[in-house]
Protein backbone atom coordinates (compact mmCIF):
# COMPACT_ATOMS: atom_id res chain seq x y z
CA UNK A 1 0.00 0.00 0.00
CA UNK A 2 1.20 3.36 -0.87
CA UNK A 3 0.38 6.41 1.39
CA UNK A 4 1.10 9.61 -0.41
CA UNK A 5 2.28 12.14 2.60
CA UNK A 6 3.01 15.50 0.72
CA UNK A 7 3.59 17.13 -2.45
CA UNK A 8 5.77 20.10 -3.35
CA UNK A 9 5.02 20.90 -6.81
CA UNK A 10 5.21 17.88 -8.69
CA UNK A 11 7.40 16.26 -6.20
CA UNK A 12 6.13 13.44 -3.85
CA UNK A 13 7.11 12.08 -0.82
CA UNK A 14 5.49 8.75 0.16
CA UNK A 15 5.80 5.52 2.13
CA UNK A 16 5.49 2.08 -0.17
CA UNK A 17 4.30 -0.42 2.87
CA UNK A 18 5.18 -3.97 2.02
CA UNK A 19 5.97 -8.03 3.81
CA UNK A 20 9.91 -6.25 4.21
CA UNK A 21 9.24 -3.12 5.37
CA UNK A 22 8.35 0.51 4.82
CA UNK A 23 9.96 2.03 1.68
CA UNK A 24 10.20 5.92 2.60
CA UNK A 25 10.42 7.68 -0.95
CA UNK A 26 11.57 8.82 -3.33
CA UNK A 27 14.02 6.14 -3.17
CA UNK A 28 17.46 4.78 -4.90
CA UNK A 29 17.26 1.10 -5.35
CA UNK A 30 20.97 -0.59 -5.23
CA UNK A 31 21.79 -2.56 -8.14
CA UNK A 32 23.05 -5.74 -7.30
CA UNK A 33 22.22 -7.67 -10.09
CA UNK A 34 23.47 -10.88 -9.71
CA UNK A 35 22.71 -11.07 -5.73
CA UNK A 36 25.46 -8.78 -4.74
CA UNK A 37 26.36 -5.55 -5.44
CA UNK A 38 29.58 -5.28 -7.76
CA UNK A 39 32.60 -3.96 -6.16
CA UNK A 40 32.54 -6.58 -2.70
CA UNK A 41 29.81 -4.87 -0.98
CA UNK A 42 27.91 -7.39 1.83
CA UNK A 43 24.70 -6.90 3.07
CA UNK A 44 25.91 -5.61 6.38
CA UNK A 45 28.09 -2.69 4.55
CA UNK A 46 24.15 -2.04 2.96
CA UNK A 47 22.63 -1.52 6.83
CA UNK A 48 25.66 0.79 7.30
CA UNK A 49 24.89 3.57 4.01
CA UNK A 50 20.91 4.15 4.13
CA UNK A 51 20.11 1.02 1.63
CA UNK A 52 16.24 0.57 1.73
CA UNK A 53 16.23 -1.65 -1.60
CA UNK A 54 18.49 -4.09 -3.10
CA UNK A 55 17.60 -4.35 -6.94
CA UNK A 56 18.50 -8.26 -8.79
CA UNK A 57 17.75 -9.62 -12.17
CA UNK A 58 15.06 -12.56 -12.86
CA UNK A 59 17.09 -13.19 -15.79
CA UNK A 60 20.70 -13.11 -14.38
CA UNK A 61 19.41 -15.41 -11.29
CA UNK A 62 17.22 -17.78 -13.53
CA UNK A 63 20.67 -18.46 -15.53
CA UNK A 64 22.94 -18.98 -12.46
CA UNK A 65 22.25 -20.37 -9.31
CA UNK A 66 18.48 -20.94 -10.83
CA UNK A 67 15.46 -19.60 -9.44
CA UNK A 68 14.70 -23.21 -8.31
CA UNK A 69 17.95 -23.46 -6.68
CA UNK A 70 17.35 -20.27 -4.54
CA UNK A 71 13.75 -21.50 -3.94
CA UNK A 72 14.70 -24.39 -2.13
CA UNK A 73 17.10 -22.26 -0.38
CA UNK A 74 14.25 -20.39 1.31
CA UNK A 75 14.09 -17.61 -1.46
CA UNK A 76 16.44 -14.65 -2.31
CA UNK A 77 16.01 -12.72 1.03
CA UNK A 78 17.25 -15.67 2.94
CA UNK A 79 20.03 -17.33 0.53
CA UNK A 80 21.32 -13.00 0.09
CA UNK A 81 21.03 -12.32 4.19
CA UNK A 82 19.16 -9.12 3.76
CA UNK A 83 15.25 -8.98 4.98
CA UNK A 84 14.60 -5.51 4.01
CA UNK A 85 12.88 -5.25 0.49
CA UNK A 86 13.99 -6.41 -2.77
CA UNK A 87 12.63 -5.47 -6.32
CA UNK A 88 13.62 -8.14 -9.05
CA UNK A 89 13.71 -6.66 -12.75
CA UNK A 90 11.77 -9.05 -14.89
CA UNK A 91 14.09 -9.88 -17.73
CA UNK A 92 12.26 -8.70 -20.37
CA UNK A 93 15.25 -5.77 -20.43
CA UNK A 94 18.11 -8.12 -19.80
CA UNK A 95 17.26 -10.49 -22.64
CA UNK A 96 17.21 -7.28 -25.06
CA UNK A 97 20.60 -5.81 -23.61
CA UNK A 98 22.24 -9.10 -23.37
CA UNK A 99 21.12 -12.01 -25.34
CA UNK A 100 22.55 -11.97 -29.17
CA UNK A 101 19.78 -13.33 -31.26
CA UNK A 102 16.54 -13.40 -30.18
CA UNK A 103 12.90 -13.68 -31.45
CA UNK A 104 10.13 -11.88 -29.74
CA UNK A 105 6.47 -13.93 -30.29
CA UNK A 106 3.45 -13.15 -28.99
CA UNK A 107 4.27 -15.75 -26.38
CA UNK A 108 7.05 -14.82 -25.29
CA UNK A 109 11.17 -14.43 -26.45
CA UNK A 110 13.53 -17.07 -27.57
CA UNK A 111 17.26 -16.23 -26.93
CA UNK A 112 20.68 -17.56 -25.72
CA UNK A 113 22.20 -17.69 -22.55
CA UNK A 114 24.79 -15.13 -22.18
CA UNK A 115 26.81 -17.28 -20.55
CA UNK A 116 26.79 -20.59 -22.73
CA UNK A 117 24.87 -20.08 -25.19
CA UNK A 118 21.92 -22.75 -24.42
CA UNK A 119 18.03 -21.88 -25.46
CA UNK A 120 16.15 -19.91 -23.45
CA UNK A 121 12.48 -19.56 -23.78
CA UNK A 122 10.82 -16.35 -21.25
CA UNK A 123 7.42 -15.36 -21.51
CA UNK A 124 5.23 -13.38 -18.80
CA UNK A 125 4.29 -16.72 -16.94
CA UNK A 126 7.80 -17.82 -17.05
CA UNK A 127 9.09 -14.52 -15.74
CA UNK A 128 6.36 -14.29 -12.77
CA UNK A 129 7.10 -18.16 -11.97
CA UNK A 130 10.76 -17.18 -11.74
CA UNK A 131 10.33 -13.89 -9.34
CA UNK A 132 7.97 -16.03 -7.26
CA UNK A 133 10.45 -18.33 -6.49
CA UNK A 134 12.96 -15.56 -5.28
CA UNK A 135 10.15 -14.74 -3.28
CA UNK A 136 11.37 -11.23 -4.08
CA UNK A 137 9.07 -7.83 -2.52
CA UNK A 138 8.47 -5.97 -5.89
CA UNK A 139 7.97 -8.58 -9.33
CA UNK A 140 8.50 -6.30 -12.44
CA UNK A 141 6.07 -7.34 -15.52
CA UNK A 142 7.77 -8.70 -18.08
CA UNK A 143 7.90 -6.33 -21.34
CA UNK A 144 9.52 -5.02 -24.31
CA UNK A 145 12.22 -2.59 -24.02
CA UNK A 146 12.59 -1.54 -27.80
CA UNK A 147 15.53 0.53 -29.55
CA UNK A 148 15.09 4.36 -28.79
CA UNK A 149 15.07 4.70 -32.50
CA UNK A 150 12.00 2.07 -33.30
CA UNK A 151 9.88 3.57 -35.90
CA UNK A 152 6.14 4.61 -35.46
CA UNK A 153 4.55 1.39 -36.15
CA UNK A 154 6.12 -1.15 -34.27
CA UNK A 155 6.63 0.95 -31.59
CA UNK A 156 2.40 0.89 -31.75
CA UNK A 157 2.66 -3.37 -31.87
CA UNK A 158 5.34 -3.54 -29.43
CA UNK A 159 3.20 -0.88 -27.03
CA UNK A 160 0.16 -3.25 -27.47
CA UNK A 161 2.24 -6.67 -26.62
CA UNK A 162 3.56 -5.88 -23.75
CA UNK A 163 0.38 -4.30 -22.71
CA UNK A 164 -1.12 -8.08 -23.20
CA UNK A 165 1.71 -9.63 -21.25
CA UNK A 166 0.95 -7.41 -18.58
CA UNK A 167 -2.40 -8.55 -18.22
CA UNK A 168 -0.73 -11.94 -18.76
CA UNK A 169 1.52 -11.01 -15.77
CA UNK A 170 -1.40 -10.73 -13.36
CA UNK A 171 -3.41 -13.15 -13.48
CA UNK A 172 -0.03 -15.21 -13.31
CA UNK A 173 0.72 -13.29 -10.04
CA UNK A 174 -2.34 -13.90 -8.71
CA UNK A 175 -2.37 -17.84 -8.89
CA UNK A 176 1.03 -17.95 -7.93
CA UNK A 177 0.74 -15.57 -4.99
CA UNK A 178 -2.13 -18.19 -4.06
CA UNK A 179 -0.22 -21.31 -4.18
CA UNK A 180 0.57 -22.80 -0.66
CA UNK A 181 3.94 -23.29 -1.11
CA UNK A 182 4.83 -19.79 -2.67
CA UNK A 183 6.93 -18.58 -0.34
CA UNK A 184 5.80 -14.59 -0.72
CA UNK A 185 1.92 -14.57 -1.03
CA UNK A 186 1.88 -10.85 -0.42
CA UNK A 187 4.23 -10.45 -3.87
CA UNK A 188 3.85 -6.97 -5.57
CA UNK A 189 3.55 -6.25 -9.23
CA UNK A 190 4.58 -3.17 -11.27
CA UNK A 191 3.58 -2.64 -14.80
CA UNK A 192 5.62 -1.07 -16.81
CA UNK A 193 4.75 1.75 -19.45
CA UNK A 194 6.57 2.23 -22.98
CA UNK A 195 6.60 3.88 -26.19
CA UNK A 196 9.93 5.40 -26.98
CA UNK A 197 9.89 8.87 -27.27
CA UNK A 198 6.59 8.99 -29.00
CA UNK A 199 4.54 11.42 -26.33
CA UNK A 200 1.07 10.01 -27.54
CA UNK A 201 2.00 6.22 -27.93
CA UNK A 202 3.42 6.89 -24.21
CA UNK A 203 -0.02 7.95 -22.80
CA UNK A 204 -2.37 5.79 -24.25
CA UNK A 205 -0.13 3.14 -22.66
CA UNK A 206 -0.18 4.69 -19.46
CA UNK A 207 -4.07 5.58 -19.45
CA UNK A 208 -4.33 1.53 -20.30
CA UNK A 209 -2.16 0.42 -17.50
CA UNK A 210 -3.39 2.14 -15.25
CA UNK A 211 -6.74 0.71 -15.58
CA UNK A 212 -5.22 -2.54 -14.46
CA UNK A 213 -5.15 -1.71 -10.68
CA UNK A 214 -1.53 -2.34 -10.26
CA UNK A 215 0.88 -1.99 -7.24
CA UNK A 216 3.23 0.58 -8.74
CA UNK A 217 3.76 1.87 -12.28
CA UNK A 218 7.22 1.83 -13.97
CA UNK A 219 8.25 4.36 -16.58
CA UNK A 220 10.78 1.90 -19.18
CA UNK A 221 12.10 2.57 -22.82
CA UNK A 222 13.93 5.55 -21.13
CA UNK A 223 18.00 6.31 -20.68
CA UNK A 224 18.38 4.24 -24.07
CA UNK A 225 19.94 6.32 -26.32
CA UNK A 226 17.37 9.29 -26.66
CA UNK A 227 18.48 12.60 -25.23
CA UNK A 228 17.88 14.20 -21.56
CA UNK A 229 15.64 16.60 -23.01
CA UNK A 230 13.63 14.01 -24.68
CA UNK A 231 13.87 12.25 -21.19
CA UNK A 232 12.33 14.96 -19.53
CA UNK A 233 9.86 16.14 -22.48
CA UNK A 234 8.73 12.10 -21.88
CA UNK A 235 8.17 12.45 -18.27
CA UNK A 236 6.21 15.84 -18.40
CA UNK A 237 3.99 13.91 -20.63
CA UNK A 238 3.27 11.11 -19.09
CA UNK A 239 3.78 11.36 -15.36
CA UNK A 240 0.68 12.98 -15.35
CA UNK A 241 -1.67 9.93 -16.77
CA UNK A 242 0.01 7.57 -14.22
CA UNK A 243 -1.87 6.94 -10.81
CA UNK A 244 -0.73 9.36 -8.17
CA UNK A 245 -1.58 7.27 -5.55
CA UNK A 246 0.64 4.48 -6.74
CA UNK A 247 4.63 4.44 -6.74
CA UNK A 248 6.13 5.49 -9.88
CA UNK A 249 9.55 4.66 -10.91
CA UNK A 250 12.17 5.56 -13.74
CA UNK A 251 14.16 2.34 -14.83
CA UNK A 252 17.66 2.40 -15.13
CA UNK A 253 18.02 6.12 -14.09
CA UNK A 254 20.70 7.99 -13.22
CA UNK A 255 22.66 10.76 -12.64
CA UNK A 256 22.01 13.25 -9.42
CA UNK A 257 20.95 15.91 -11.73
CA UNK A 258 18.38 13.21 -14.22
CA UNK A 259 17.10 12.16 -10.63
CA UNK A 260 16.67 15.65 -9.32
CA UNK A 261 14.59 16.32 -12.63
CA UNK A 262 12.64 13.19 -12.28
CA UNK A 263 11.52 13.92 -8.80
CA UNK A 264 10.86 17.47 -9.83
CA UNK A 265 7.79 15.41 -12.24
CA UNK A 266 6.38 13.22 -9.78
CA UNK A 267 8.81 10.28 -10.09
CA UNK A 268 9.46 8.23 -7.09
CA UNK A 269 11.56 5.00 -7.20
CA UNK A 270 14.97 4.60 -8.95
CA UNK A 271 17.80 2.40 -9.55
CA UNK A 272 21.05 2.79 -11.69
CA UNK A 273 24.31 1.04 -11.91
CA UNK A 274 25.96 4.58 -12.05
CA UNK A 275 27.43 4.87 -8.47
CA UNK A 276 28.77 1.50 -8.48
CA UNK A 277 30.02 1.25 -11.79
CA UNK A 278 32.16 4.61 -11.37
CA UNK A 279 33.28 3.94 -7.83
CA UNK A 280 35.11 0.76 -9.40
CA UNK A 281 36.40 3.09 -11.63
CA UNK A 282 37.86 5.42 -9.15
CA UNK A 283 35.16 7.70 -9.73
CA UNK A 284 33.69 9.56 -7.14
CA UNK A 285 30.88 11.73 -6.22
CA UNK A 286 30.78 15.03 -3.77
CA UNK A 287 29.35 18.08 -3.51
CA UNK A 288 31.82 20.04 -5.21
CA UNK A 289 31.89 17.50 -8.18
CA UNK A 290 32.67 14.52 -9.66
CA UNK A 291 36.28 13.10 -8.42
CA UNK A 292 38.97 10.84 -10.03
CA UNK A 293 40.76 9.27 -7.34
CA UNK A 294 43.40 8.54 -9.96
CA UNK A 295 44.53 11.55 -10.48
CA UNK A 296 47.90 12.73 -9.12
CA UNK A 297 46.82 16.03 -7.09
CA UNK A 298 45.43 13.29 -4.76
CA UNK A 299 49.06 11.90 -4.33
CA UNK A 300 49.23 13.60 -0.50
CA UNK A 301 46.20 14.59 -0.15
CA UNK A 302 45.04 13.54 3.25
CA UNK A 303 41.62 14.81 3.63
CA UNK A 304 38.58 11.98 2.95
CA UNK A 305 36.56 12.04 0.40
CA UNK A 306 34.08 14.41 1.38
CA UNK A 307 34.95 16.47 4.68
CA UNK A 308 32.24 15.53 6.98
CA UNK A 309 30.86 12.31 4.98
CA UNK A 310 29.67 9.35 7.31
CA UNK A 311 30.11 6.87 4.73
CA UNK A 312 32.92 3.81 5.83
CA UNK A 313 35.29 5.31 3.51
CA UNK A 314 35.56 8.98 4.42
CA UNK A 315 35.03 7.94 8.66
CA UNK A 316 38.42 6.62 8.34
CA UNK A 317 40.41 6.81 4.97
CA UNK A 318 42.30 9.29 2.81
CA UNK A 319 41.98 10.54 -0.63
CA UNK A 320 45.79 10.00 -0.47
CA UNK A 321 45.31 5.92 0.84
CA UNK A 322 42.38 5.16 -1.57
CA UNK A 323 44.42 6.41 -4.27
CA UNK A 324 46.68 4.10 -3.37
CA UNK A 325 44.81 1.01 -2.73
CA UNK A 326 43.61 2.02 -6.64
CA UNK A 327 46.55 2.22 -7.99
CA UNK A 328 47.92 -1.27 -6.19
CA UNK A 329 44.58 -2.89 -7.49
CA UNK A 330 43.58 -3.57 -4.24
CA UNK A 331 39.91 -4.46 -3.94
CA UNK A 332 39.34 -2.39 -1.09
CA UNK A 333 39.98 1.29 -3.20
CA UNK A 334 36.97 -0.09 -5.31
CA UNK A 335 34.85 -1.15 -2.61
CA UNK A 336 35.41 2.34 -0.22
CA UNK A 337 34.87 4.06 -3.42
CA UNK A 338 31.69 2.13 -4.33
CA UNK A 339 30.31 2.26 -0.40
CA UNK A 340 31.13 6.42 -0.55
CA UNK A 341 29.36 6.72 -3.59
CA UNK A 342 25.93 4.45 -2.54
CA UNK A 343 26.35 6.40 0.43
CA UNK A 344 26.09 9.91 -1.61
CA UNK A 345 23.19 8.69 -3.28
CA UNK A 346 21.35 7.20 -0.21
CA UNK A 347 22.05 10.17 1.17
CA UNK A 348 20.63 12.55 -1.75
CA UNK A 349 17.70 10.51 -1.59
CA UNK A 350 17.24 11.46 2.26
CA UNK A 351 17.95 15.29 1.34
CA UNK A 352 15.13 14.86 -1.54
CA UNK A 353 12.85 13.40 1.28
CA UNK A 354 13.50 15.91 3.68
CA UNK A 355 13.47 19.02 1.01
CA UNK A 356 9.38 17.82 -0.44
CA UNK A 357 8.90 17.67 3.25
CA UNK A 358 9.74 21.45 4.23
CA UNK A 359 8.31 22.50 1.18
CA UNK A 360 11.51 23.45 -0.33
CA UNK A 361 11.95 21.14 -3.14
CA UNK A 362 12.95 23.87 -5.92
CA UNK A 363 15.82 25.49 -3.75
CA UNK A 364 17.23 22.40 -2.54
CA UNK A 365 16.75 21.09 -6.18
CA UNK A 366 18.90 23.98 -7.35
CA UNK A 367 21.66 23.99 -4.30
CA UNK A 368 22.00 20.37 -5.34
CA UNK A 369 22.50 20.46 -9.20
CA UNK A 370 25.04 23.02 -8.86
CA UNK A 371 26.73 20.88 -6.32
CA UNK A 372 26.65 17.87 -8.15
CA UNK A 373 28.46 19.35 -11.01
CA UNK A 374 31.39 21.70 -9.10
CA UNK A 375 29.93 25.14 -9.92
CA UNK A 376 29.61 25.37 -5.81
CA UNK A 377 33.19 25.05 -4.93
N1 LIG B 1 12.35 -2.47 -18.95
C1 LIG B 1 12.75 -3.28 -17.94
N2 LIG B 1 13.86 -3.01 -17.21
C2 LIG B 1 14.56 -1.90 -17.51
C3 LIG B 1 14.19 -1.02 -18.54
C4 LIG B 1 13.02 -1.31 -19.31
O1 LIG B 1 12.61 -0.60 -20.25
C5 LIG B 1 15.17 0.00 -18.56
C6 LIG B 1 15.24 1.15 -19.50
N3 LIG B 1 16.00 2.22 -18.99
C7 LIG B 1 16.08 -0.29 -17.54
N4 LIG B 1 15.71 -1.44 -16.92
N5 LIG B 1 12.05 -4.39 -17.64
ZN1 LIG C 1 32.07 9.26 2.02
Amino acid sequence: MYELIKKDGLAKRGRLHTVHGVIETPVFMNVGTAAAIKGAVSTDDLQQIKTQVELSNTYHLHVRPGDEVVKKLGGLHKFMTWDKPILTDSGGFQVFSLAGLRRIKEEGVYFNSHIDGHKIFMGPEESMQIQSNLASTIAMAFDECPSSIAKRDYMEKSVDRTTRWLKRCKAEMNRLNSLPDTINKQQMLFGINQGGVYEDIRIRHAQEIAQLDLDGYAIGGLAVGETHEEMYRILDAVVPHLPENKPTYLMGVGTPANILEAVDRGVDFFDCVYPSRNGRHGHVYTNHGKLNLFNARFELDDKPIEEGCQCPACRSYSRAYIRHLLKAKEMLGMRLCVLHNLYFYNTMMEEIRDAIEAGRYKEYKKWKLDAVSGNNS
